[in-house]
């Protein structure tokens, strides 16, 4: 039982991904033997440059778990990193074709199990890559899934897309999703730092979005993070940041069924509207 392709935004390529290998659920075995010896030169070569640049701009949080991930000469077997991930918080990474749909995305995540696309960019997308790859779903969100906090937090977030989804929240939800697991800031004793996956697994993005003096940076507040729209392609002109991990957990702990209702009679924010003056 073969999946069709799963395409998001304006995508002008065909989706990455061999889609026929995946199951019911979207999963598929890691194709080791497919990794050809560029493949494991272009994920050693990312992880190089990705960890030199992490000192004094990635979470401590993240630098202390990153070791984790085990091999860097080479792209880790997910069984490898399974054996360390369930007995650290009982999550389980499993492999899938590349982007999947929302419901089989959020019940993955319900279960403690995340997606983890297979293939890697080619030598020549070694810059830049629009999809989600094996090294952006490694290296940036596979090493929070070993801290407790984040881990429960996902799992939580896959709770609630589900119920999103059945509320026609999907877009609402998918936007807290985008501002902390994907390009979430954290304020740490030492400073601003950054926890999200597509910043920490981006070699342009990381300063920038410490840095930088261009992008906005909000804190993360559910009633403006849930209207603010993203764009997939640039770098953010938004960033909503937290004081701690548990604030994110705690965030997610009411029924959101009432903020949807009220969030919907509301007007978005762009992706760069300016904060709103405090009266
Ligand atoms: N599929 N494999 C994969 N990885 C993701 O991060 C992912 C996805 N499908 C949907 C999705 N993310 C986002 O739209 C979530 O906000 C739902
Ligand atoms: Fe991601």
């Amino acid at each position: 039982m073969g999946q069709a392709p799963v395409v998001y935004g304006q995508s002008s390529r065909p989706p990455r991904g061999d889609y026929s290998r995946a199951h019911e659920d979207f999963t598929c075995a890691q194709d080791f033997d497919a990794y050809t010896a560029a493949d494991h030169d272009t994920y050693h070569r990312l992880y190089e440059r990705q960890s030199a640049l992490l000192p004094g701009l990635a979470s401590q949080a993240f630098i202390d778990v990153l070791p984790k991930l085990g091999a860097k000469e080479r792209i880790p077997r997910f069984d490898d990193i399974n054996e360390q991930l369930w007995r650290a918080t009982r999550w389980q990474i499993v492999a899938v074709p590349g982007l999947i749909p929302e419901r089989a995305f959020f019940s993955l995540l319900a279960n403690r199990q995340f997606p983890v696309t297979d293939w890697i960019r080619k030598p020549e997308e070694f810059e830049y890559i629009v999809e989600p790859d094996v090294f952006h779903d490694l290296f940036g969100h596979v090493p929070l899934l070993f801290n407790p906090v984040i881990a429960d937090y996902i799992q939580r977030y896959g709770q609630g897309g589900l119920k999103a989804e059945d509320l026609g929240a999907g877009e609402m939800l998918a936007r807290l999703y985008w501002y902390t697991i994907e390009f979430g800031l954290i304020r740490e004793p030492a400073g601003l730092r950054a926890y999200g996956a597509g910043i920490l697994s981006s070699s342009g993005e990381l300063q920038y979005s410490v840095q930088s003096p261009e992008p906005r940076r909000l804190p993360l507040e559910l009633a403006r993070t849930m209207r603010t729209r993203y764009k997939i392609d640039t770098y953010q002109q938004t960033y909503f940041v937290i004081d701690s991990f548990e604030q994110l957990f705690e965030l997610t702990a009411p029924d959101f069924t009432h903020l949807y209702e009220e969030l919907r009679l509301l007007p978005e924010f762009a992706a760069d509207s300016a904060p709103l003056i405090s009266t």
